[in-house]
Parts: structure tokens; sequence; C-alpha cells
């Protein structure tokens, strides 16, 4: 597994972080660690996930995000 912090654009409240929460919960291979307004930790396996599914993930829930290092 590896971890990865996540920059999430337009989270502002609690709602949004149990949303955030739920969608990185959905990702095959990603265990979710932390979720905070405005950025998330996650743990992915490379071999399931990417950073750009992960991303993806958020932003078709209305967010912005990068995932660190890219
Ligand atoms: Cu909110």
């Amino acid at each position: 597994m590896e971890r990865v912090e996540i920059e999430i654009g337009g989270m502002s409240c609690g709602h949004c972080v149990r949303a955030v929460e739920q969608v990185l919960a959905r990702v095959e291979g990603v265990r979710v660690q932390e979720v905070r307004v405005g950025s998330a930790t996650v743990e992915y396996d490379p071999a399931v996930a990417g950073a750009e599914r992960i991303e993806q993930a958020i932003q078709d829930e209305g967010y912005q995000a990068r995932v660190a290092g890219r």
C-alpha cells in the first residue's frame, strides 16, 4: 500500500468530509485514513487503484482534487 495526501478544493463543512469519505471508500483498492476539510490521507494499492482514479472519483462528486506529488 502507498500512502498519499490529496488536496481537495470546494470542501467547507462536515457534510463535505462525509461525502468525500464515502466516495473514497467506494474506490476499489483504497483505504481511507483521514479526511479533513480541504485534504485527505489515503492508502491505496497501486496494482488496483491509481492517483488518477482517486482524483476522478472526488471530482465526480463535485470537488477539485489533486494527489500530492502529481
Ligand atoms: Cu460541506
